[in-house]
């Protein structure tokens, strides 16, 4: 059955380069302490055999938290471990062929950057959209500029298609950026580079609750 992503509110993503020495099933053993309710696995320099080892264990992790566990760019690796779903890019295979690859009971999420590109998702039968960045982010390697909050306004304003807000969002700016209407703000660096990976989160999750 595919998972229920009426509950995400912070949408927590790995990073090995960003997380101060701590592995990767730390750093998620971490978010899983303060409730996370989405983890996507993006590592974008380690090996397959690596990876698939990790999300095995990140798969075991997060079904006993009841945690979505969503795996970017390899659909192989979501399959093999039965992640709940896989998170694709603009330039990565079409949907369509994601969805026959990997079923109707798995979530499909793709990052976009416009309002054609939100559109075009929708139409392509994706189950949730990425909108950013919101703000600079040097996290993301070949993102495009910042579109600010004038795509995220567009999407709240016109779309009912669940989405995730991403792109250098910080405990300093969450707030304005579910002030227009996001009610998933999604962070990297801000989450696995903090001293205190629960702690921020709890925080983090606080914020977002105030909107609900
Ligand atoms: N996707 P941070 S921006 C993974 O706009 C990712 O699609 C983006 O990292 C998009 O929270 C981004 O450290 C990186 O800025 C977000």
């Amino acid at each position: 059955m595919k998972m229920n992503m009426a509950d995400w509110d912070i949408y927590c993503l790995t990073d090995a380069g960003l997380s101060r020495g701590r592995s990767t099933v730390t750093v998620v053993s971490e978010m899983l302490k303060a409730g996370a309710t989405v983890i996507q696995y993006r590592e974008k320099d380690k090996k397959a055999g690596e990876m698939f080892e990790e999300c095995l264990a990140i798969r075991e992790l997060t079904r006993q938290a009841g945690c979505c566990f969503i795996v970017n760019d390899h659909i192989e690796i979501a399959m093999l471990c039965d992640a709940d779903g896989v998170h694709i890019g603009q330039e990565d295979l079409p949907v369509a062929s994601v969805r026959q690859l990997i079923g109707d009971d798995k979530i499909i999420g793709l990052s976009t950057h416009s309002p054609e590109q939100c559109r075009a998702a929708i139409k392509a039968g994706v189950d949730y959209i990425g909108v950013g960045p919101v703000f600079f982010t040097k996290t993301k390697k070949d993102v495009c500029d910042p579109v600010g909050f004038e795509y995220l306004d567009y999407v709240v304003g016109n779309h009912s298609i669940p989405f995730v807000a991403i792109g250098g969002i910080k405990a300093g700016n969450i707030k304005e950026v579910a002030s227009h209407g996001a009610r998933c703000c999604a962070l990297v660096s801000e989450i696995v580079g903090a001293d205190d990976i629960a702690d921020m989160l709890r925080g983090l999750r606080s914020v977002i609750a105030e909107f609900r």
